[in-house]
């Protein structure tokens, strides 16, 4: 019997390498979930919500370099999915959304769950395709998936299900997916850059994401030119260990001597990382020079001497015969030094953290980073989690870290890691939440990773607010307003979900009960850790719109009679003010 149009689609994404599916099932999906499931090549994940479903495969698309589906039903089911697939788009992974369709003869009446595809995921989607006659499948379907890979990052297959039980032509398949990795800058623009480095007095170096493949590289460069290494949260897992170079990170999350390295070097030279807060980078006096394998962000977020395009790793091979050996290190002492200042002073609260009540969060990231596995994978919530996994947790070679922290979304973490814990089944996931994000989209799919026995720690890091926000609103001068809210014990609510829930609260335990959910292997753990709400983060570099924005809050509190808060928040963060 000829196969049908959703036979056809899972035969072609399971040539590409698709192994999952997650999402949620319904009408005009029913018959591409039936041809999922004769197939046998892919495994669903039934989840409660499709953004739960979007998360995880954004971060199992991104570990294992694999493109990996998701489907929706029309209309509110294809909606869901929106929030992670701008995520995904941001992180440049591909995920293929199989979107359900209404009935190819109902197309644009306005029809019940009725949405327009091009229009909706226009924003998210690298590429939309309406598949409304079964001669588009191969056409379509390859050119969705070979988008998806070569140029990373989401696409859409919108599909009537009256079309995908249409028979499919009889026509090869198989879709061979085109090598996506790129060579070496330009023999011009390796010069340049050889000119550039060779007349500096001092270098220093900024990296991303963009390093994972280069990590020894940057190093034996930095090595050779005594440059100090600094680094966005997406660079540290690369760049940060084993590194005698290496001076932290810059922006509102920074620490150490980079910002002062990146902004007073002669030439700084920017790897592979597209670094949004430009306000933390040199605008004038350093000679930058930026390589990228993606030509669209070359020189947007800070004024270059040279773009140069080309995969980082194979530039620093292609540059090493070029570039001169410098021999003074004072530029590199001098911000090493202050970087081992900045590890003393964020020390204080892990040091002090078993005897300091309410809970230090950054106490609870520090053992979590000393506890956890070598190969441990890290997801951090965006809030005040990624301050304390930027800053407390070491990403040694063969642990991971991921989060969204391009589009910066609430609530990834904990689908981030059980997308994971699917990915890598023997790995211990572990999932930086905040109470906010884990009520936002964590908790109704707990039954999921319950259901799934996924092995996901989840740390709710319970400070009963929103306190990102909390900080950002004192920040620029706001009285906090709308930050604040109830929990429930996360610990009882797990348990009665079928998880293994612990509960925190004095700062004594938090090494038992980390240790005690770090070694839970069968199944999700749940550590409700109640956390100092007044732990402040403050950036080794404080621009002074924040400083007097900050100061301003205070004055506002103090006059609009908070003085207990204002109180609470100077005594709790003395040794950072
Ligand atoms: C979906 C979404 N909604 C709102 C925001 C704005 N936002 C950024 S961080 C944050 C607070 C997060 O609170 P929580 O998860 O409790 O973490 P905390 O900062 O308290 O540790 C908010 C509201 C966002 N980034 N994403
Ligand atoms: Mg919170």
């Amino acid at each position: 019997m000829a196969k049908n149009v959703a036979e056809g689609l899972w035969e072609m994404l399971v040539s590409a390498g698709v192994r999952r599916c997650y999402g949620i099932v319904g009408d005009a999906l029913n018959p591409v979930i039936d041809a999922l499931r004769r197939n046998g090549s892919v495994e669903f994940v039934h989840v409660r919500h499709e953004e739960y479903g979007v998360f995880a495969a954004v971060a199992e698309a991104r570990l294992t370099g694999n493109p990996v589906a998701v489907c929706g039903t029309a209309g509110p089911g294809v909606m869901h999915l929106i929030n992670g697939l701008l995520d995904a788009r941001k992180e440049r992974v591909p995920v293929i959304a199989i979107a359900g369709d209404v009935e190819s003869s109902l197309l644009d009446t306005d029809a019940l769950e009725e949405l327009n595809p091009y229009k909706f995921f226009d924003t998210a989607a690298l590429y939309i395709g309406r598949l409304v006659n079964p001669e588009q499948l191969r056409p379509m379907v390859s050119t969705a998936i070979t988008t998806a890979v070569a140029e990373r990052g989401p696409v859409v297959i919108s599909l009537p299900g009256d079309v995908a039980e249409a028979a499919a032509p009889s026509v090869s398949l198989r879709v061979p997916l085109p090598a996506t990795t790129p060579g070496a800058a330009s023999a011009a623009d390796l010069a340049a850059m050889a000119d550039l480095i060779n007349q500096a007095e001092t270098v220093a170096i900024f990296g991303g994401d963009g390093c994972e493949q280069a990590q020894d590289d940057v190093r034996e460069i930095a090595a050779r030119l005594k440059a100090p290494v600094g680094y966005s949260f997406k660079g540290k897992p690369w760049l940060e260990h084993d590194n005698p170079n290496a001076v932290g990170m810059t922006g509102l999350l920074g620490y150490g001597g980079c910002h002062s390295a990146i902004n007073s070097a002669d030439v700084l030279l920017m790897l592979g990382t597209d670094f949004p807060f430009s306000a933390f980078l040199p605008h004038k006096d350093v000679k930058t020079i930026q390589v990228d394998r993606d030509p669209g962000k070359i020189g947007r977020r800070a004024p270059l001497e040279l773009g140069v395009v080309g995969d980082v790793a194979a530039t620093l091979r292609a540059l090493a015969p070029v570039v001169e050996d410098k021999h003074g290190d004072r530029f590199l002492r001098e911000h090493v030094r202050q970087t081992e200042h900045a590890r003393r002073r964020l020390g204080h609260y892990v040091t002090k953290g078993p005897g300091l009540k309410p809970i230090r969060p950054e106490y609870v990231a520090a053992v979590l980073s000393e506890l956890a596995d070598d190969d441990a994978v890290f997801t951090v919530d965006t809030g005040t989690p990624c301050i304390w996994a930027a800053r407390h947790i070491s990403y040694g070679r063969n642990r991971r870290m991921f989060g969204s922290l391009t589009w910066a979304s609430m609530a990834s973490a904990s689908p981030n890691a059980f997308g994971a814990a699917l990915a890598f089944p023997g790995r211990q996931c572990i999932a930086l939440c905040g109470d906010g994000g884990f009520t936002m989209l964590g908790l109704g799919d707990l039954l999921t990773q319950v259901q799934r026995k996924a092995r996901v720690v989840n740390v709710i890091f319970n400070n009963g607010m929103l306190d990102f926000v909390n900080i950002e609103q004192q920040e620029a001068g706001f009285v906090p307003f709308g930050t604040d809210f109830v929990n429930p014990d996360f610990s009882q609510v797990a348990t009665a979900l079928g998880a293994r829930g612990i509960r925190v609260e004095e700062p004594g335990n938090v090494r038992d009960a980390l240790a005690a959910a770090l070694a839970h292997t069968d199944g999700p753990v749940v550590v409700d850790v109640v956390v100092d709400p007044y732990a402040l983060a403050l950036p080794s570099h404080v621009p002074v719109a924040t400083a007097k924005g900050f100061t301003l809050s205070i004055a506002k509190q103090v006059l609009s009679g908070k003085m207990d808060d204002v109180i609470e928040t100077i005594e709790h963060n003395v040794r950072l003010l």
